[in-house]
């Protein structure tokens, strides 16, 4: 689909079934999932836009003046990625961070299995910065005919069947990758749609910028602290100093890296010996982006979607972003004593 986005607007649901046009046997289940996760993701972000408002209007746990009771934005976002999945009746399994077991739904012969942060950042919100949704999509491993058990869920990054994001920004961004690149859409909230903002996001191979919460110092392996020393030291030749930028909410830190280049990096430390970000629904997913980006996505050691994973909830260091500024890295934490 050579640069739609020169010629025509594209809607989301309109670019999904093109692209699902593509393929001889596709069953749209997959393409529907997706455009119902796009909808969901609609309804979010009218409630994340007027989040201020809403606290005018009564405290979490309240009544506000509408008589209505007031819930956090998370839980109202969890809501709804969950009741999306439910509608779409092919989804037999959700795995959400708002929720310490797997959530099994009525449709259990459903051939996918969901993996959600509903609001990935969420502490940010009072402050009114950007937040952000991500979503992993799996196709069960065992028969649709029995019932789909947690072995099905935990798979590696490696056979997600689609992956995606939702930045609630300055304005809602969605991308997403199947596998065959990365695409983005922007919401125009005058009509209520995703347009195709780019069908073919190619990552930057370098950047000189970098974006970690170096707070944490103190606890990180060696050869994070020694890379982070080399990047602020002074060489025009090879772009140095890098500048810093943290928000504090993985999706907008990635979003940012992924358009502009640069390494985000989430080292383990003091108090996450492995790291504080998920595998399943935050490592994986904005990994499997920047991979299809042509960037790199590691966790110190290799492949983060080469992860074999044993539990729902496990976490993992981060390290992704442009492939020159992540192989300089590599360099570093293969020296480490
Ligand atoms: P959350 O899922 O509880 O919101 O935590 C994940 C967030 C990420 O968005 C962000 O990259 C990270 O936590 C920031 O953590 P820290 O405050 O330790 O730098
Ligand atoms: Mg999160």
């Amino acid at each position: 689909m050579a640069q739609e986005k020169a010629n025509h607007l594209l809607t989301l649901e309109e670019f999904i079934i093109r692209s699902q046009n593509r393929f001889d046997g596709a069953t749209g289940e997959l393409s529907q999932l997706l455009r119902d996760i796009g909808l969901a993701a609609k309804i979010v972000s009218r409630e994340v836009n007027k989040a201020g408002i809403t606290n005018l209007l009564g405290q979490q746990g309240s009544r506000n003046v509408h008589g209505e009771s007031v819930k956090k934005l998370d839980v109202f976002a969890d809501e709804q990625i969950m009741s999306a999945l439910a509608r779409s009746g092919i989804v037999s399994l959700m795995i959400s961070e708002e929720s310490n077991e797997l959530i099994r739904l009525e449709s259990s012969s459903g051939k996918y299995i969901v993996f959600f942060d509903p609001l990935d950042g969420s502490s940010n919100i009072d402050v009114n910065v950007s937040v952000g949704t991500i979503f992993s999509i799996y196709m069960r491993k065992s028969h649709r005919e029995v019932r789909a058990e947690e072995s099905d869920a935990l798979q590696p990054g490696d056979k997600q069947a689609a992956a995606g994001y939702v930045l609630y920004g300055s304005s809602t961004m969605l991308v997403y990758t199947t596998g065959m690149g990365v695409s983005s859409f922007t919401l125009d909230p005058t009509i209520g749609e995703f347009m195709l903002t780019d069908d073919d996001i190619r990552i930057p191979d370098f950047h000189p910028q970098y974006s970690i919460n170096e707070g944490y110092s103190s606890g990180w392996p060696e050869g994070v602290r020694s890379y982070i020393e080399y990047i602020k030291k002074v060489d025009p030749q090879t772009k140095r100093p890098y500048s810093l930028r943290y928000i504090g909410s993985m999706v907008s830190d990635l979003h940012r890296t992924l358009l502009l280049g640069g390494i985000f990096l989430y080292p383990p430390n003091v108090s996450n010996p492995e790291g504080k970000l998920r595998l399943m629904y935050e490592c994986n997913p904005m990994g499997y982006i920047i991979e299809q980006a042509g960037g790199l996505a590691l966790d110190g050691r290799g492949r983060i979607l080469e992860i074999v994973p044993e539990s729902i909830h496990q976490t993992a260091p981060a390290y992704m972003g442009s492939r020159k500024n992540v192989e300089k890295l590599m360099e570093f934490l293969r020296s480490e004593k």
